[in-house]
């Protein structure tokens, strides 16, 4: 895996020194968001966790390299909506390096590849789920596995409701993973602050997240999802996206969307029906994780001083 990755300079230089580094991802860039927001958007992320004292480093796989830290080509080359982009979970990333491709990485692979880059910290929209009629499909996303096992914690608000939230929760406990709600008692419904899904674990402060990841490393149980929800200003009603969200589900149901295209299809459908307004949602809410992202990488990077 080493022999794979490269990391930017600037991203080389700040992990030999010790400093913050947040991993982001590059599924939202190039599957998750329409053009041309998913460019600015991917922009406004690493200039958020710039503005907050760290150093971003988006992930994609390029031309057969992970890179750790993408070139404003490359990231407008992930963003190109006529590109023939790959989407890349833990199960791809080795056939994909080996093919030569090129490929976005979803939170599963980031996760996999900042751990092997040494990053601690990972911001992201919403992570994969359990998939409604999960129980007839099995279609659960490979980033719960992921969050069990790979040490690093994600910022995340929470999960799309396309998804079954309760069975991804139960999901999560069943894997270990701890769900930290961030100045929250309830999980983080992406567009919605709240839903009506409490947990059991609230952190309010960088500081008491990252005296929590360090624990649960030293113990080496795996990863941690953080939930931050949507900033205020920008968030919708859950009433208001249940609506886009059942016709989606409805047009993939009739065009036989499976697999891995199913969550991008759905992505795109929402975006569409709600007129614009669950993207400036979208949008703030990666924003704002990506500030969170740099604030607990902060505070991990201090406690590593003292
Ligand atoms: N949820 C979103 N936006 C996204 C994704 C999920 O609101 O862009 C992406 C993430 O990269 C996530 C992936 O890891 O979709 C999950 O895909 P799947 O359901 O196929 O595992
Ligand atoms: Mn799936």
């Amino acid at each position: 895996m080493r022999n794979a990755l490269t990391l930017s300079a600037e991203i080389r230089a700040a992990l030999a020194d010790g400093m913050p580094v947040v991993a982001l991802e590059s599924t939202v860039i190039a599957h998750g968001l329409p053009h041309p927001d998913n460019l600015e958007t991917s922009q406004a992320m690493e200039q958020a966790v710039r503005d907050a004292g760290a150093v971003p480093a988006t992930i994609a796989v390029v031309d057969g390299r992970i890179r750790v830290g993408l070139s404003e080509e490359d990231r407008a080359h992930l963003a190109d909506p006529e590109a023939d982009i790959a989407k890349l979970s833990r199960r791809d990333i080795a056939a994909c390096v080996v093919a030569g491709g090129t490929g976005a990485t979803t939170v599963s692979a980031t996760m996999i590849c900042a751990q092997a880059a040494g990053i601690e910290v990972f911001a992201t929209g919403g992570i994969g789920g359990v998939h409604r009629g999960a129980v007839e499909t099995m279609d659960i996303s490979a980033d719960l596995l992921e969050l069990s096992r790979t040490p690093v914690l994600t910022v995340a608000s929470g999960a799309k409701s396309i998804l079954d939230l309760p069975k991804t929760l139960e999901y999560l406990e069943t894997q270990g993973v701890p769900v930290l709600g961030y100045q929250t008692d309830t999980l983080p419904a992406f567009h919605s602050r709240a839903s009506d899904l409490p947990l059991d674990h609230r952190v309010d402060t960088p500081e008491q997240a990252a005296r929590i990841a360090r624990l649960h490393w030293s113990l080496g149980l795996g990863g941690l999802l953080l939930c931050n929800p949507v900033p205020e200003d920008a968030a919708l009603a859950l009433g208001e996206v249940e609506t886009w969200i059942d016709a989606a589900l409805a047009e993939a149901g009739q065009a036989g969307i499976a697999g891995k295209t199913v969550t991008p299809f759905l992505l795109s459908r929402i975006a569409k029906s709600s007129g614009g307004r669950s993207l400036t949602a979208n949008r703030a809410l990666l924003i704002d994780n990506a500030r969170v992202g740099a604030e607990i990488a902060i505070a991990l990077s201090q406690r590593n001083d003292g």
